[in-house]
């Protein structure tokens, strides 16, 4: 693949004038002494991962998420062993990435050995595949932001933690925004991020996680109502009725770039497709805050990327270790011993 990246510096200073950016205990120079090349190091790794298969980008972003749901952003999902956050039923078979942090984190370690976090390596990963992944698509740019660090990392991983606090594609609305308010993000912050549901052909489910939703599938009912008919034979035809749920289909097949307001507009015609994308804007539950916001989405890309830059530093700093709370950890994979 030949690709050149272009980093739209531009865009970014864009973003830092219109949005008003939220505020927290770590600094954007916590590195700037003891790592100084980090960022770059970070960001050459994660273009190279990214190369070598796009959907990494999506996967690196999703690990970041259940990271930070689970005891804060501390990379207590990135610990090993079978009591651990890898086992638990939202990543089981289905996270990813775990590797390339590896790499990442090695090159780190080869140029400053011992000083950066691995909660901290995640966070900016997660940073870099949304830029990446919108100049690969030529965009004219998508969002991006700085990312303030500091953040060390958990001694424990909490895997019965990760079955209950990470949301379930199966779960009700009031669920969902219960299990992100318990970690301090709001209704707003539920229909932003989930963008990455819906983002791009890189992003993927599968059929397991949705097939309830197509009439017959099970032999049960008839189709998730809120389910656009058009969009029925294509997903049964992906995903047999005689088949063991491990097909996957893209999460959006219509919108072409990660980071338009395109996943909201479909949203809106019904097309979502995992049940707890589309009852953001269908559910009955007196949940219309996240229609309304969802339609103001769909209308207004400026208000959306706005809100989605400040939920993704939201999320990043949840309940991070600083002082002398946690560690650095040698190994991502391991407490150091
Ligand atoms: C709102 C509640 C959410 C639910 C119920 C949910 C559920 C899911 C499910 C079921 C999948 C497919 C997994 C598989 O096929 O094994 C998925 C994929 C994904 N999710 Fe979420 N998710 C939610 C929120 C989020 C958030 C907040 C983010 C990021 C900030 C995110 C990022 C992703 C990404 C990037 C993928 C594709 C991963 C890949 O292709 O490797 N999700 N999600
Ligand atoms: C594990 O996670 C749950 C849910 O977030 C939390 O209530 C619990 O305190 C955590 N346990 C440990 C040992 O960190
Ligand atoms: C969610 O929090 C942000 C600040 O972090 C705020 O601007 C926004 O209005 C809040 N949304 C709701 C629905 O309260
Ligand atoms: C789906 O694939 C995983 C391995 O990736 C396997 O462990 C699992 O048994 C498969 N699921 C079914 C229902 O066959
Ligand atoms: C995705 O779109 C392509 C081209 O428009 C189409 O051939 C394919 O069947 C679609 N796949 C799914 C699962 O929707
Ligand atoms: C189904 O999707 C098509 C294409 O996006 C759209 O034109 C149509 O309005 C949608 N139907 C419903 C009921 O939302
Ligand atoms: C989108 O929202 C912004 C901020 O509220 C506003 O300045 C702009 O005029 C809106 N754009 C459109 C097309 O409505
Ligand atoms: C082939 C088949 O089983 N069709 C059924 C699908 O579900 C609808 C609604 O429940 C039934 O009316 C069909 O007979």
């Amino acid at each position: 693949m030949q690709k050149s990246y272009n980093y739209n510096y531009s865009r970014v200073l864009m973003f830092l004038m219109l949005c008003v950016v939220v505020r927290s205990q770590l600094s954007a120079d916590f590195y700037a002494r003891s790592c100084p090349n980090l960022l770059n190091i970070v960001r050459k790794e994660v273009k190279n991962a990214i190369k070598n298969e796009m959907r990494m980008a999506a996967s690196l972003l999703r690990l970041h998420f259940h990271d930070c749901f689970v005891n804060g952003c501390d990379a207590s999902v990135l610990l090993d062993g079978s009591d651990g956050e890898k086992f638990a039923l939202p990543n089981l078979n289905s996270a990813r990435g775990y590797e390339v942090i590896d790499t990442i984190k090695n090159a780190v370690e080869t140029s400053c050995s011992g000083v950066v976090s691995c909660a901290d390596i995640l966070t900016l990963a997660a940073r870099d595949s949304v830029l990446l992944v919108c100049n690969y698509n030529k965009l004219s740019g998508g969002p991006s932001w700085k990312v303030v660090l500091g953040r060390r990392d958990g001694l424990v991983g909490n895997q019965t933690g990760a079955n209950s606090a990470l949301p379930s594609p199966f779960e009700s609305l009031d669920n969902i925004i219960a299990k992100f308010a318990a970690v301090g993000l709001n209704v707003t912050d539920v229909v932003a991020l989930s963008v990455f549901e819906g983002g791009h052909t890189i992003g993927l489910s599968r059929c397991a996680l949705f097939s309830n939703r197509l009439s017959n599938f099970s032999g049960t009912g008839a189709p998730d109502s809120t389910l656009n008919t058009s969009l029925i034979p294509e997903l049964q035809t992906a995903c047999p009725a005689t088949g063991d749920g491990n097909n996957t289909v893209p999460l959006d097949n219509r919108s072409r770039d990660l980071f338009d307001n395109r996943y909201f507009v479909n949203l809106v015609n019904g097309r979502g497709i995992l049940q707890s994308d589309q009852i953001l804007v269908s559910s009955d539950s007196a949940q219309s805050t996240t229609r309304s916001i969802a339609q103001l989405y769909s209308t207004n890309a400026t208000v959306f990327f706005c809100d989605f830059v400040n939920s993704m530093i939201k999320m990043g700093n949840i309940s991070p270790l600083t002082g002398s709370n946690g560690q650095i950890r040698k190994n991502c994979r391991v407490v150091n011993s």
